[in-house]
Formats: C-alpha cells, sequence, structure tokens
C-alpha cells in the first residue's frame, strides 16, 4: 500500500515522458540475451530492438570467441540476493539495500582460470544489475542495463557466468540508478595461484559514505536534491529509465523508493587541497570501514611481527579517503589489482572505484586504521590489534594521515604490468563537463544516450585524451579494460583527474562489445557524465 501524493504523480508524468524520449534514441544495444525469471523461464516482453550492423553486439560472436581463448575453468558458485534489510552500523540502525542483509555484501573469492557463475537474485523494487568493476570479462555479463544486458526486473533473477582471467582486488556493484549509494556493493578477491607475496594475515578494508535511511534521506532523493540545484531541472530524477520499466508503472521517478525525503544533504564550499578544490557535492552523515561506524568499529586481530595484506577498496559514491595505519608505515604492493614497484608511503589517496594493496608488518599494541573522508572533515575507522591495551579513541587522527602520501601518480607499474611502448592507433578525446550548479555532468557536453558510441577496433592501440573542463575532480572508470598512466605508470580502470587538468591514458583495444567510460561519482554518472567505448565489426 503506498498513497501518491500530488508530488510523486507529477514526478510520474515527467519520468513517463523521459523515458520516451530515452527509449527512442536508445538504438543498436544488444540483439538478446538470457533474461530469465525466478522460475527459469524467459520473461522477456516486447520488440527486440535492432542492432546497429557496424558495432560489435554484447551477444556476438566476437565476444563468445574472445571468451572461449580464455579457456574458462572450474565453475565457483555463488548466489547473492539484492533486498531491502536493516542494518546495523553500529549503534545506529538503517533500513537499506543490500546483499543477502550483509555490508558489505559477503566477499566473494575466486582464483585466476575459475569460472564465476553466480545468480543475482533480485527482491528490490527496482530493476537492478551487477557490474564487476575492474574486470576484463566478456561483455555481455559487465552488467550494464540497457547497453550490455536486459535490466533484471523486480522478483526475476540474472546468471552471471565468466572466466576470471586476473588476479587482484576488485569489487562488484549495480550499474543501475543511484544504487550503488545503498548498501548494495562486495568485494571480489581473485587470488593468484602462483601468489609472490607472502604475508600472514589478510585484511578487506571496505570504505563508504553513507546516508541512505539516515533521517528520511535516501540515494533517490539526494540525486533529486542535486537536480534541483540553482537552474537544474526540478523533477528529473536521473538519467537511468531502463527499459520496459516507466515511472507510471512504479508510482514515482525513483521507482520503490519514497521521494524526497530527508534534511539537505547538499554540500557547498568543501576543499582539499589534493583534489585541487571542490571535495565532493555530498555531505554524508556517515562514513564506515566496513559497514561499521567509528563508535563501534571493526577490530583486525594479529600477532606482532604478522606481515598482514591489507586490500583498501573505495565503495563510496561522492568521497575520496585518505587513509593511513597509525604507527605503521604501508608498502603498496598493488594499483587497481595490478602490480606496482613496491613503494613505502605513510597514507594513500583512494578515488572512488580504486583500490589499493599494502604491506605492513604489525607492530605490538593497538592502533587506529583511519579513512579521512577528503575534503569533508569526517573520518572512519577500524582497529588493528596485536596485543593489550586500550583501544584508541574515536577521534583519533594518526598523524601518518599528515605524512608521506600516495596517490596513484607517484607509483610505477611492475615490469610484469608494463604496457608496451606504442604509439597510439587512435586517440578518443573525453572533455569531462558540466557543472555543480546545474548538475549537467557529461562527456563532450553530451550527456549519456545509450545509443551513442565512440568508435574503435579490436587490435588498436587507443589512447584516452581525458580533459577535465570542470571546476571539480572526477574519478574516471574504463570497464573491461585496464588503461596505464602515463610515464611508467600504473596499470588502472580508475584515475582521479583533477579540476582543469588532462590525463592522456592507453589501453589495448582486445575486448570486443560496447564498453563504459564514465565518471566514477555515482551522482555524476547518473546525471549524465557516462559514454560508450564501441568496438566497429571487421
Ligand atoms: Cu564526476
Amino acid at each position: 500500500m503506498r498513497t501518491h501524493s500530488r508530488r510523486a504523480l507529477l514526478g510520474a508524468g515527467i519520468a513517463v515522458v523521459g523515458s520516451g524520449l530515452l527509449a527512442a534514441r536508445a538504438a543498436g544495444e544488444f540483439s538478446s540475451g538470457p533474461h530469465l525469471g525466478t522460475d527459469g523461464r524467459d520473461h522477456a516482453h516486447g520488440p527486440q530492438r535492432p542492432t546497429p550492423s557496424d558495432y560489435v553486439a554484447p551477444d556476438g560472436p566476437e565476444v563468445a570467441e574472445a571468451e572461449r581463448k580464455r579457456s574458462p575453468g572450474p565453475v565457483r558458485e555463488f548466489t547473492m540476493t539484492a533486498t531491502p534489510a536493516r542494518i546495523d552500523l553500529g549503534g545506529h540502525t538503517v533500513d537499506t539495500w543490500a546483499y543477502g542483509e550483509a555490508l558489505p555484501g559477503k566477499e566473494i573469492r575466486v582464483t585466476t582460470g575459475d569460472t564465476l557463475a553466480m545468480t543475482l537474485v533480485n527482491h528490490l523494487p527496482q530493476s537492478t544489475s551487477v557490474h564487476w568493476h575492474g574486470l576484463a570479462l566478456r561483455n555481455d555479463m559487465d552488467g550494464v542495463p540497457t547497453l550490455t544486458q536486459r535490466p533484471v526486473m523486480p522478483g526475476a533473477s540474472f546468471p552471471y557466468r565468466f572466466a576470471v582471467t586476473h588476479p587482484g582486488t576488485y569489487w562488484l556493484h549495480p550499474h543501475s540508478r543511484v544504487q550503488q549509494d545503498r548498501g548494495l556493493y562486495a568485494p571480489l578477491i581473485v587470488e593468484d595461484p602462483k601468489e609472490p607475496l607472502s604475508y600472514d594475515k589478510e585484511w578487506v578494508v571496505v570504505l563508504d559514505d553513507w546516508v541512505d535511511g539516515v533521517d528520511g534521506s535516501t540515494p533517490d532523493s539526494v540525486l533529486a536534491e542535486l537536480n534541483r540545484g540553482s537552474g537544474g531541472k526540478p523533477g528529473h530524477g536521473g538519467m537511468h529509465m531502463d527499459e520496459g520499466e516507466t515511472g507510471a508503472e512504479h508510482g514515482a521517478p525513483a521507482a520503490g523508493s519514497e521521494p524526497g525525503g530527508g534534511p539537505s544533504r547538499m554540500l557547498t564550499g568543501s576543499y582539499s587541497k589534493l583534489l585541487g578544490g571542490d571535495a565532493g557535492d555530498v555531505d554524508y552523515p556517515y562514513h564506515l570501514i566496513n559497514g561499521r561506524l567509528a563508535k563501534d568499529a571493526e577490530t583486525f586481530r594479529a600477532k606482532p611481527g604478522d606481515r598482514i595484506r591489507i586490500r583498501f577498496l573505495n565503495a563510496g559514491a561522492d568521497t575520496a579517503y585518505r587513509v593511513a595505519l597509525g604507527g605503521h608505515a604501508m608498502t603498496v604492493t598493488h594499483a587497481d589489482g595490478f602490480p606496482v614497484e613496491h613503494a613505502e608511503t605513510e597514507a594513500l589517496l583512494l578515488g572512488m572505484g580504486e583500490r589499493f594493496d599494502v604491506l605492513v608488518t604489525a607492530k605490538d599494541g593497538v592502533f587506529p586504521l583511519t579513512a579521512l573522508a577528503e575534503g569533508k572533515k569526517h573520518t572512519a575507522r577500524a582497529v588493528l590489534r596485536t596485543g593489550s591495551g586500550e583501544a584508541p579513541g574515536e577521534s583519533t587522527r594518526p598523524e601518518e594521515l599528515d605524512g608521506r602520501l600516495l596517490s596513484a601518480y607517484r607509483l610505477r607499474a611492475a615490469e610484469s604490468a608494463r604496457a608496451v611502448s606504442r604509439r597510439p592507433d587512435r586517440t578518443v578525446e573525453l572533455k569531462l563537463t558540466g557543472s555543480m550548479a546545474k548538475f549537467d555532468w557529461a562527456i563532450n557536453g553530451r550527456q549519456y544516450s545509450p545509443s551513442h558510441r565512440d568508435p574503435i577496433r579490436a587490435g588498436e592501440r587507443v589512447r584516452l585524451a581525458i580533459r577535465n573542463h570542470t571546476r571539480m575532480w572526477h574519478p574516471v572508470h574504463i570497464h573491461g579494460h585496464h588503461f596505464a598512466l602515463p610515464n611508467g605508470g600504473p596499470r588502472k580502470d580508475s584515475a582521479i583527474v583533477l579540476p582543469g587538468r588532462s590525463l592522456d591514458v592507453d589501453f589495448d583495444a582486445d575486448n570486443p562489445g560496447l564498453w563504459m567510460v564514465h565518471c566514477h561519482n555515482v551522482y555524476h554518472s547518473e546525471s549524465g557524465m557516462m559514454t560508450v567505448l564501441g568496438y566497429l565489426r571487421d
């Protein structure tokens, strides 16, 4: 039972119009593909849209052939249920959406060469999907609704199945609306059967900015507020109106959630020198490590002298984190899953979507692991305990946070991950455009349209010439590939681009399909800062 306010009904009308426009523009999607209900039958309805013959289709023969060459190995089966859940953050309980009522979702751990088979079950009131962040996988399993697969409708499920080719620290999250800013994220660890590092313990540290279910706020209400901005589009609920869904069916622009709730969450006047100015758009009430508030922080236990591999992952939607472990230096070994020349540091900066692996040798005592929400003056915290003693206070700020700091740009790729030097065959220019005031984030001045492609061709060395024409930093993420930062920098899938700055990154076009490049600020991508690289057919 839900009573529709006049405002919600008006919103629904706008959403229907938006849906029609998008549908009219959305040509050239996948031509078919698995879409199974919970009973295993095909629930796809409606006419098939044409596939433009110029581009590789996600379910085309090129994609199947690329997968065959990966020689998928033993099948590892998982099930993940996206569901409304009541989650205790440690002294504050929130109603949110999560994977299997856990926050973060239960870690998935496989080994290079495995076939990962995961059934996504959708118990949410909205359609959803799973994107495997950082994996170079087959295109039709990449989890972008309308582009690489049909949205997984409420009550339906979807069988993801693909070869896993590279070890490292990855994660999964929906690529649907602003769902990632709820509790829908989980780490994905791919082990290396020939692991070159030796360590005694492993600690996965997931960072997140949190607003969902706090005083009536939801990510949808935050997006609506940001869109109103000054001179924004009133009632505009975001760019995604997935195929087969209209606002009218669900009663509101943000289907399945009550619009417009909570106090103002708009952040103005934040400043970070590291990020070149404005730090973010959203004033989050909470920041979490592994789903916990600082006052009820997770404690990781080890012995003095243990070598601990810490896998940091920024699952936030609008927050860069600066992390440090009190009393310890960290040796960085991997960035976004790929090995780097080992580098010692006291603090690390992670944009949204970025991961770093570090090694530390544990000292004797109790130590804060602190994540500073960069430019936002809040911290998240966990505790490393190897001995007796009082836990450090909630607001302890280890001096290492202000010590030597590394970001991806100061690292160098390890020999094994270094790109072979080659002149690019093609340059794709990506101008990041838009402003916070208008909330009209876009690429090349064009808001995301699933029918637009920037063409590339298999076998090419492609350069992305990223030009940030905005007054804000953006973490740019590529799907299905890893680009090399300039001058022997690390191999990555996500990179911070500061305001007014340029970044040239190169990658080899070796994974045919239709692939997103987008800002990993969820509110920016959802308002339009995304584009598609499309492989031309030979
Ligand atoms: Cu952005």
